[in-house]
């Protein structure tokens, strides 16, 4: 496996020169302007003084957070990914007939394990089959393509080591393209930063692409709590990873024993928000900047949302970003959604540019 050094921009215009004849995997890595550790600190230092104090959750993967991810997928209570995954594996075929031969795009791909089914899909019909897969875990992304290619060599994998809200402009140069965005990662954006991300990635799509979106649908209360505090704990240690990792790379010597796991479902806002809860006073360092800050006993700092869909409002949603509905696969129970989307010709927008 290679690795360059360079824009992505750049290395993408020079990696798919090579896609057509070259095989195997390639990783592309950013040569981002901003120092990880200065962005993970500054972030952090902000998010400890917001109302309510909050983190940004992209910080949650790691190399320690990938993996505690992947083992929530394998919890019982947590049927997010085996529920999708079912969906995948009835429709993979249906899905390649109605997109055709496009190059799969996957934002926050992790360890593509789902997407497994549509690259067999993909290769069933014989043709080469290029997967561009974007995260800004590096361990889950190398993971991936190697497993891809060494499971399927014939797959040429594009591996995008990048915050994919900085990868949008090569989404144009891929095009035709199915894009992907799997396992209700949407729903860990606020509103605001879901109608941005709509925005700028329809913005960033060819007329006729397809995107394929996976959503968690609203339930019962109980089972969506239960999905997100597993009685073996997982969740709850996925939660505490995030101040390790501020232990391990920007010294904060927070108590990670003092963390509680809180994860309650709100009916109004129709989201799940997860907390950690301090048992005793902590005092956060944050070495790359020189600060410390104070957090007293009892307080919560909210490491993400997990927001919960309705069709009927998220389709004319969709709409309102140029996206069309093609089809909506969803399961028996109805708890997990995966919309085939197609980038309209032309649309107007009311909340932004139409094109
Ligand atoms: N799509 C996989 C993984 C979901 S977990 C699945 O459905 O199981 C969310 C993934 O998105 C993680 O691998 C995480 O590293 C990645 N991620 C989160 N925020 C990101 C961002 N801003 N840019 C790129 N990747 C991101
Ligand atoms: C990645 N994302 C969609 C997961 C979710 O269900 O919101 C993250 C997660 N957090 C705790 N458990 C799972």
């Amino acid at each position: 496996m290679d690795a360059f050094f360079a824009s992505p921009e750049q290395q993408i215009c020079r990696t798919l020169l090579e896609a057509y004849s070259g095989h195997g995997s390639t990783i592309i890595r950013g040569s981002s302007e901003t120092d990880p550790l200065q962005d993970f600190a500054r972030s952090t230092a902000s998010g400890l003084v917001s109302a309510p104090r909050r983190l940004e959750c992209r910080f949650l993967y790691d190399a320690e957070g990938s993996a505690l991810f992947e083992r929530v997928t394998q919890q019982p209570e947590y049927y997010l990914t085996r529920t999708e995954t079912s969906i995948l594996a009835a429709n993979a075929a249906c899905i390649r007939e109605l997109t055709g031969p496009v190059t799969l795009v996957e934002l926050g791909s992790g360890s593509s394990a789902k997407t497994d089914f549509l690259l067999r899909a993909w290769l069933e019909q014989g043709e080469r089959v290029c997967y561009v897969p974007v995260d800004v875990s590096e361990s889950a992304l190398s993971g991936a393509c190697s497993a891809i290619t060494a499971k399927y060599p014939r797959v040429r994998v594009i591996g995008v080591n990048y915050d994919f809200r900085e990868a949008f402009s090569l989404i144009s140069k891929l095009s035709p393209t199915l894009v992907l965005l799997l396992g209700s990662t949407i729903g860990n954006f606020s509103p605001q930063e879901m109608s941005r991300f709509f925005m700028t990635l329809s913005g960033a799509m060819t007329p006729g692409d397809g995107f394929l979106l996976g959503i968690d649908l609203v339930k019962d209360r109980s089972l969506l709590e239960a999905a997100y505090n597993d009685a073996a704990g997982v969740t709850a240690n996925f939660t505490r990873n995030i101040f390790a990792r501020m232990n391990r790379e920007l010294g904060s010597a927070i108590d990670t024993d003092a963390i509680e796991h809180v994860a309650t479902y709100d009916r109004v806002k129709e989201q799940i928000e997860i907390y950690a809860r301090f048992t005793r006073q902590q005092t956060f360092l944050l070495a790359p900047l020189g600060r410390q800050f104070a957090i007293p006993p009892g307080d919560m700092v909210q490491i993400e949302i997990s927001r919960k869909f309705r069709l009927e409002r998220v389709l004319p949603y969709l709409e309102e970003f140029g996206f069309s509905t093609e089809e909506i696969f969803t399961d028996e129970r109805n708890w997990f959604a995966l919309l085939l989307l197609r980038r309209r010709p032309r649309y107007y927008s009311a909340r932004g540019r139409g094109r």
